[in-house]
């Protein structure tokens, strides 16, 4: 049997759209369990030497090579744990075995694996943090390779002088690994979809994510470097916006609110459009509510208000009431356009007060 699918051209585009899409946002890999194994140290030899004109020559075996350690380095090259995605066994190599006329086998190569800036190593066995890579370059050996044993040369004694015995070297260690990634940032922006935290972003630092009339524009997390003036410049990252019920996977859920924990700041984005009576911080409380789902310590976190597309209300319209409600916050609140650059210079510097604990 024949079956002909028909698709109009806009359902066929929404198709082809749903897949680049997926590849898309599949690429942002963030955690990955991997297998590490250092290799095994290569055989001491038994030899003796054998030459003519020298009868009963001593013993000449040589050591084994160690094997290879299995290391990670932190690369700021890397974004994700893409790599991790199909191939999930590391292997370094095993040390050569010793020779004879005291030849020592060769050491093998570590086996190096780089990770992205940020990504935490963890024993999934035991549960244990192994290390956070969060200086460029860093490196660290996760599974030691196997020690060479020692040839027969070093087992000659005065009452053994031909030892037929020789180390066989250690094996390697196997490890079961988590590898998390948790981007590093000074600040992270959260809200509502579509209330502008790409915008600010974009409006703030060199970063150019997608923006868009509709919600989760964001799939990934974007990061971008802020200056403001003398100041060290600072990451500030833009997660994908929640939604009531994020902790419970609506939307794309709070999966994402990991790459902000490590923040000093939370820079919570409203659209002043949202802030209506009777509860003009209802989605401000609900917001809040999802962090506190997902993490306490997270909750507690400092934050800036952020009221945006102020350009779509007169000053006059803003509403007294809120404004009471405002002033009795203790956080500052700052009333920006994103689009129009209305206020944004006053957040960069409420920012930087925040970061030097000023404010
Ligand atoms: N009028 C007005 N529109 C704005 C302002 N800032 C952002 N927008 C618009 O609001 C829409 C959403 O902006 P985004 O920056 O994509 O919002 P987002 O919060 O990143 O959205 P998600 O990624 O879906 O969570 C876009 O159409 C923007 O052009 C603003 O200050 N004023
Ligand atoms: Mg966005």
């Amino acid at each position: 049997m024949v079956v002909i699918l028909i698709l109009s051209p806009s359902r066929l585009i929404n198709y082809r759209l749903g897949f680049f899409f997926k590849i898309w946002f599949m690429d942002f890999i963030d955690e990955a369990k991997i297998i590490v194994n250092s290799g095994d140290g290569g055989k001491g030899c038994v030899s003796f030497r054998r030459e003519k004109f020298i009868p009963r020559g001593g013993p000449d075996g040589g050591d084994g090579g160690n094997g290879g350690d299995v290391v990670f380095i932190a690369k700021t090259a890397k974004n994700t744990l893409l790599d991790f995605r199909y191939k999930r066994k590391f292997v370094a190599k095993n040390g050569e075995n010793g020779r004879g006329k005291q030849q020592s086998g060769k050491a093998a190569q570590n086996f190096v694996i780089p990770v992205p800036i940020g990504t935490l190593i963890k024993d999934l066995d035991t549960g244990e943090i192994l290390v956070d890579m969060v200086t460029p370059e860093q490196y660290f050996v996760v599974a030691k390779g196997g020690m060479g044993g020692r040839g027969n040369q070093h087992f000659a004694t005065s009452t053994n002088r031909a030892p037929r015995y020789a180390q066989p070297g250690t094996p390697g260690e196997e490890r079961n690994l988590l590898l998390e990634l948790k981007l590093l940032a000074d600040i992270g922006l959260i809200g509502l979809p579509n209330v502008g935290k790409s915008t600010i972003i974009s409006r703030i630092s060199a970063a150019h994510p997608k923006i868009a009339d509709y919600p989760f524009t964001t799939l990934i997390p974007n990061l971008g470097v802020v200056k403001c003036d003398d100041h060290e410049p600072f990451v500030v990252a833009d997660v994908p916006g929640l939604i009531e019920g994020a902790h419970k996977g609506a939307g794309l859920g709070i999966r994402f609110l990991k790459h902000v924990e490590r923040t000093k700041i939370l820079v919570h984005c409203l659209d002043i459009m949202g802030l209506k009576k009777p509860d003009f911080l209802y989605n401000f409380k609900l917001i809040n509510n999802e962090l506190e789902k997902f993490s306490p310590a997270l909750a507690q976190r400092r934050q800036i208000m952020v009221i945006n597309k102020m350009d779509l209300i007169k000053k006059e319209e803003f509403d007294p009431d809120l404004e009471k409600i405002l002033q009795t916050l203790k956080m500052p609140v700052c009333k920006i356009s994103a689009i129009t650059g209305a206020g944004i210079k006053e957040l960069k510097y409420t920012m930087v007060r925040m970061l030097d604990n000023k404010e």
